[in-house]
């Protein structure tokens, strides 16, 4: 079927509404209207046609205008002569041939694997699989990973082991409020997707070191020790399976595997999962009879279970409690990971990770590698293996037989990745590094070209939400003059690098190869055009072509594995990474609030959000603060094992004792986080280290920040 490279106007909004778009932000993809003034002005109100968040927006949706108009915005390419010089600007066509010119000779000095690319979970479908391919074909690397490693990779990896699939929810979030109970293992929706709420109504359990917003809404909280949610997940199925709440029927009709969990669990006694957790066997006990005594119940994980070094495992340990209990593939019940960034879900199938062909497809898979080579008119033999993932990419650059140039699309490591300081100086040490991005964040200011792009309310794309939804992000404004598309920036590369004819600027174009690269997947967008998302509200995947509905419901009938059972995976808890000793008494976890995004790169330039949360801060126990000499607003420093940051102390005792919170959206927390990985997914530590804690301030010492 043909595709049209704009909507069609019939489904465009009414003029006065502006033009119907989704926000530039989370993964609730929030429906809103975006309209600009005569005055210029950018007036945006919600769409009550999108069923996430039905006419509701959180502060930052609201305010997402800001960057469209502001000054803060990049207009214009920047480039520096060397790395002692200034960033200047420079032309478009110039920037564009300074780095073609450095990456071939790179790649002529040192190989194509010289080249590594980084890419991120915000980019349209349609930049993601394009990116793919970019690295690929026109650069012929392998070194190429993205920052949804560092955000739901753990999840992914479990839910693919169990089931065959790796859907965020394998369910409309509309699903959830037929659900009597829901278990939330790591999540604060009421901050990080505050519209999320709405579906929330249920009772609810939640699984969270402090009080959140969202625990406040819960009728049971397991207060529960950073770094134990595997031994809660053994600890729960080990009373579900001695208090008779074992679905014997769905077991043996949907599942294999359980006789080696049901013996894993065997000695994860309550008391004993109580002494890892901290978490009351009593409460556990109250948990297992509200999941087991329900009709209908969901369990669903966040970040906070899952950036782990053990957090695949942690995640399969929730799935195996979900399978006991009869759960997927039921309606009204079922597992679920509340996937985070605009396009978390979506960005994860079409070919921007590490071992990952577009579809879903993995890289070392012949078959895979022949269908996609024939999408892309190349040799299958042509086609790079896996490269390294996120972490490794980055600790590898610049280093011997590791790359020497980067390029960044739609992340801001400087910020975002564990042990910054270090990733800061692999940065520094490689011989060019290019960043794409709206705004000069933290890694770009580090870049040797600058590359300015458009954003989301300014260009067409897809959008995959957390439900696995695809959606439409319409233009709703034109871009500053000069700006260009990251889909023009990789074609106009890969015309200079001699490839131009495989490469487009026009997302109607991609769309319609990424559907044929992607038919016959597992995420099988090939169904899906950009009218049928208009007309539908968004599709469903897998959406195979052929009239097929969509697939709102994976695992109503059967699991996508091989003989249609979900896996029972036994596994087994062991400590985090780094315990805590007497040198680093209190655990540090971090996370997110409300009115700032990630990075900050965009939030922290929107005055609103920066009057709603100007600072970042380090949130402790009153006891804690009693014994440190703090109280409310003291500066308080912060020391790992990999570095030390100051922040203002935030005194409440909705914490627990031995735990301190730091947010991410400001350098410094990640200056302290812990690089383990996950054996499986590769996810780092990012909610578990060791810290020290003292009064800060003046008498804390020379220079404020230290590396390690
Ligand atoms: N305002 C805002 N919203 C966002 C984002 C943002 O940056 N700002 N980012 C988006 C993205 S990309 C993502 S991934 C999502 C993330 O969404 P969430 O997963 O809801 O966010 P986090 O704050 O990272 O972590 C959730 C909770 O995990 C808790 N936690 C910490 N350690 C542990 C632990 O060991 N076990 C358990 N059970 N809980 C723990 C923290 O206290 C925190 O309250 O949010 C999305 N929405
Ligand atoms: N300590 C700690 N660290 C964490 C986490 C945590 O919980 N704790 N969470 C992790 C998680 S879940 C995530 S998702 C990561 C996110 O961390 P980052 O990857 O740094 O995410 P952002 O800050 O969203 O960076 C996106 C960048 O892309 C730019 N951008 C926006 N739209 C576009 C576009 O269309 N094209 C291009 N080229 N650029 C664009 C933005 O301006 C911004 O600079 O952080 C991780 N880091
Ligand atoms: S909840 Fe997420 S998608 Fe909705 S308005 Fe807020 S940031 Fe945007
Ligand atoms: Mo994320």
């Amino acid at each position: 079927m043909p595709i049209s490279h704009s909507p069609p106007a019939a489904v465009m909004a009414p003029a006065h509404l502006g033009e119907a778009t989704h926000c530039p932000y989370c993964a609730l993809q929030c429906g809103m209207n975006v309209r600009r003034d005569g005055d210029g002005a950018i007036t945006i109100t919600p769409r009550d046609d999108v069923p996430a968040n039905a006419g509701a927006l959180c502060q930052k949706g609201w305010t997402a205008g800001a960057l469209l108009t502001g000054d803060a915005r990049l207009t214009t390419p920047l480039a520096r002569a060397d790395r002692a010089a200034r960033l200047e600007p420079v032309g478009y066509d110039e920037a564009l041939d300074q780095v073609a010119d450095r990456l071939r000779d790179l790649r002529e000095r040192y190989g194509p694997d010289a080249v590594a690319v980084f890419g991120g979970g915000g980019l349209t479908n349609e930049k993601a699989y394009q990116l793919g391919k970019f690295a690929r074909v026109a650069l012929g690397t392998s070194q190429i990973d993205y920052n949804g490693r560092f955000c739901m990779s753990s999840a992914a990896a479990a839910a693919g082991r169990a089931f065959g699939l790796d859907r965020g929810l394998p369910f409309p979030i509309t699903d959830i409020a037929a659900a009597e109970v829901v278990l939330m293992a790591g999540g604060n929706v009421a901050e990080t997707m505050p519209p999320f709420m709405r579906h929330l109504k249920n009772t609810l359990i939640v699984v969270d070191p402090r009080e959140t917003r969202t625990a406040r809404q819960a009728a049971l909280h397991l207060k529960i020790t950073p770094g134990t949610d595997l031994a809660l997940a053994l600890g729960l199925l080990h009373i579900a399976l001695t208090e008779g709440h074992a679905d014997l029927g769905y077991i043996a009709a949907r599942t294999a595997g359980f006789d080696a969990v049901r013996a894993s669990v065997a000695t994860w006694w309550p008391e004993r999962a109580e002494r890892v957790t901290g978490v009351p066997a009593a409460a556990m006990r109250r948990a297992v009879e509200l999941l087991g005594g329900a009709r209908t119940a969901m369990i669903l994980t966040g970040r906070g279970a899952e950036q782990h070094a053990k957090g695949a495992d942690t995640v399969t340990g929730f799935i195996n409690l979900a399978l006991a209990l009869g759960l997927p593939g039921r309606p009204g019940s079922g597992y679920g990971c509340v996937t985070g960034q605009g396009n978390g879900q979506g960005g994860r199938e079409h070919g921007q990770k590490a071992d990952q062909l577009p579809g879903y497809r993995r890289i070392d898979d012949p078959a895979a590698r022949a269908h996609v080579a024939g999408v892309w008119g190349v040799d299958p033999a042509d086609l790079p293996g896996p490269g390294r993932s996120a972490y490794e990419l980055l600790d590898a650059l610049g280093t011997p037989g590791g790359p020497r140039a980067l390029l960044v699309f739609g992340s801001n490591p400087v910020v975002s990745a564990p042990r910054a300081r270090h990733i800061a100086g692999r940065l520094a040490a490689l011989d060019l590094l290019v960043v794409a991005d709206v705004v000069l964040s933290e890694t770009a200011a580090l870049a040797d070209v600058v590359l300015p792009v458009t954003q989301w309310a300014e260009e067409h794309g897809t959008m995959t939400n957390l439900e696995g939804r695809v959606l439409l992000r319409r233009r709703a404004v034109d871009p500053p003059p000069g700006v260009r598309g990251d889909l023009a920036v990789m074609a106009g590369l890969a015309a200079r690098l001699g490839h131009g004819a495989k490469f487009s600027a026009d997302p109607g174009i991609v769309f319609d190869e990424l559907r044929r690269a992607s038919a016959g997947g597992p995420a099988d967008y090939s169904g899906i055009t950009y009218e049928r998302i208009a007309a539908e509200t968004g599709v469903f995947w897998p959406a195979p072509a052929g009239g097929h509905p969509g697939t709102p419901r994976p695992f109503l009938d059967r699991f996508p594995t091989p003989d249609g059972r979900a896996r029972f995976v036994p596994v087994g808890h062991r400590p985090p990474a780094e315990e805590v000793d007497d040198d680093y008494p209190y655990y540090l976890t971090t996370g997110r609030v409300l009115a700032q995004y990630q990075s900050g790169a965009q939030t922290r330039r929107i005055a609103a959000l920066n009057e709603a949360a100007p600072e970042t801060f380090v949130e402790m126990h009153p006891d804690l603060a009693a014994r440190l000499g703090v109280t409310v607003g003291d500066p308080v420093r912060i020391t790992s094992r990999r570095g030390s940051t100051e922040a203002a102390a935030r005194v409440t005792p909705a914490i627990r004792h031995d735990t301190v919170f730091m947010p991410f959206h400001w350098e410094g927390a990640n200056h302290l986080t812990n690089p383990a990985l996950d054996p499986l997914s590769r996810m780092p530590e990012f909610k578990v280290c060791a810290v020290h804690l003292a009064r800060g301030g003046p008498a804390a010492g020379p220079g404020r920040e230290r590396a390690a």
